[in-house]
């Protein structure tokens, strides 16, 4: 099965060693450290991978500058063009590269086609922008002068993604990228070095077909090493960095000491309110995907549920319910019935059995989920499958609520008042996503006004995850206040420059100035 996952994709199956470096044609390679891709639904090695050094990416970021001085110059629309093969290069693999991301990260096949479906997308979107990301011409206050806003190239971008979303991520700063003149450098995450290696395959190939240096989508696999070397380096203009707020801080730090950019998406503690007037069997199917689906390994996951007491006893119960029925669905996710693959990392796992130990230890109570669990197949046997749970923890001050468990862990609190549950929402570190299950167009309003989520997604009666790239994806706070993908996000990779140009022969001074 691996094999024929690894061969579709042009990868070794012959226990080869992956090459996890790129910096242009003919460069494949890596000196560093080798490391497993382990895979988190059976444990084993799928495949052993070569990572850079640091000389190695500090010599990847010269030669992404190096081509991108030659790349800077080729029309937006003619880059647009290159996206678009890209796109279909891409779309032609969907299924390979989906099960690809199964595999070496364990979300569900549909999910893993999903991320290739957003790369796919925020290609298209970025055809577009190439011919449409403008700036602006102003009035100028000097007669015979215009002011115009010009948005170029910033140079070389420091591509670094977490394990959970593999392809899509990188797609996402990527296809904007290319569409606004930018070279990158992408530091996949350690684990899931040949999601990225694949995609690499693919996107380079492309490129030099079209006569573009490749090393403008340069590949440095590896760790902390590598990922230092990166946020260090003054050759990247900025670095946008997806992980956790521990390291989101490190790196953010590092980048403004050196005056560099930064673009941050760390931790989500996402929540979603039920309230008396919402439509309870659509709550209870939205709810189910964002807080127990990719097993509860997205940002955008919800990991808190505040009910409103009117409804709790005709909700809940059947929202336990619909978890226990989740149970029979855990497994192997490239499986066609498995809804709930494995945690990525053992560490995942024990996170995850410790935060249930906290709401015993606290006096809470476990609703739903969380038993120890071994699947019957021999295969499985090693990997790290949990039973989605739903807890109620002792109150609200448990640092149960504040802190995100990056599994399906989902903490309930029952509310009676909605200025009160928006407190409660707003009252934690993070602010990526939310949501609002009403019918009561008074409670949407306040929702999304300045008394509503403070979080930088902000949703009504749709789940807190799994959103399209047509807006800005990105959170407030602690998440970072990054913003990627559409909306206006790609303003971030250019330098503006306020032009001021005169057409006359005069020398007026602004602000009514005399100099003479
Ligand atoms: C992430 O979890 O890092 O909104 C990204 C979503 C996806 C992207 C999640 N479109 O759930």
């Amino acid at each position: 099965r691996v094999g024929k996952v690894l061969s579709t994709i042009g990868l070794p199956v012959d226990g080869e060693v992956v090459k996890g470096v790129y910096m242009g044609k003919g460069t494949w390679g890596g000196s560093g450290e080798i490391i497993d891709s382990v895979c988190p639904s059976t444990g084993e090695v799928l495949a052993k991978v070569a990572t850079a050094t640091a000389a190695e990416t500090t010599q990847a970021i010269k030669r992404a500058q190096e081509a991108w001085k030659t790349f800077r110059k080729v029309p937006g629309p003619k880059r647009g063009e290159i996206i678009r093969q890209v796109r279909n290069a891409i779309s032609e693999h969907k299924s390979a590269l989906g099960a690809l991301v199964s595999l070496e990260m364990g979300k569900i096949v549909s999910e893993g086609e999903g991320e290739i479906q957003e790369y796919i997308d925020i290609c298209d979107y970025a055809v577009g922008l190439s011919r449409s990301a403008a700036g602006r011409v102003l009035k100028s206050e000097r007669p015979g002068h215009q002011i115009l806003e010009v948005a170029n190239p910033l140079g070389v971008v420091g591509i670094i993604t977490a394990f959970n979303f593999p392809v899509a991520v990188c797609g996402w700063n990527f296809a904007i990228c290319l569409a606004v003149g930018n070279a990158t450098v992408w530091k996949p995450s350690p684990t899931t070095p040949l999601c990225a290696i694949a995609v690499t395959r693919i996107v380079a190939d492309v490129l030099e077909k079209n006569g573009v240096d490749s090393a403008i989508a340069s590949l440095v696999c590896g760790g902390l090493e590598v990922g230092e070397t990166l946020v260090n380096d003054k050759r990247v203009a900025l670095v946008s960095f997806t992980g956790s707020e521990r390291a989101g801080q490190i790196v953010g730090t590092k980048v403004q000491q050196r005056f560099g950019k930064v673009l941050l998406e760390l931790g989500g503690n996402n929540c979603a309110i039920v309230t008396p007037s919402a439509n309870l069997d659509l709550a209870l199917r939205t709810l189910l995907f964002s807080a127990a689906g990719t097993a509860g390994q997205r940002c955008t996951t919800t990991r808190r549920l505040f009910l409103h007491r009117s409804i709790e006893s005709k909700f809940l119960p059947q929202f336990i319910k619909a978890y226990e029925s989740l149970q029979s669905r855990v497994g192997d996710p490239l499986e066609a019935s498995t809804l709930i693959g494995p945690l990525h990392t053992k560490a995942a796992k024990e996170a995850f059995y410790k935060a249930l130990e906290e709401v015993k230890k606290e006096g809470g109570e476990i609703l739903a989920g969380g038993q120890p669990y071994t699947p019957s197949s021999e295969d499985l046997k090693k990997g790290n499958y949990v039973l989605p749970a739903i807890v109620k923890p002792a109150s609200l001050q448990s640092p149960l609520f504040q802190e995100e468990t990056f599994a399906p862990f989902l903490s309930v609190a029952i509310y009676d008042d909605l200025d009160q549950a928006i407190e409660w929402h707003n009252g934690v570190r993070q602010g990526l996503s939310s949501t609002i299950f009403t019918t009561d167009l008074r409670e949407m309003g306040k929702w999304i006004s300045e008394e509503g989520s403070d979080c930088g997604i902000v949703n009504v009666n749709v789940a807190t995850s799994g959103a399209e790239i047509g807006a800005a994806f990105g959170g407030n706070k602690s998440t970072g206040w990054g913003r990627e993908s559409g909306g206006d996000a790609w303003k971030q990779y250019v330098r503006w420059a306020s032009c001021t140009i005169n057409f006359t022969d005069d020398a007026p001074l602004a602000q009514g100035v005399s100099f003479e």
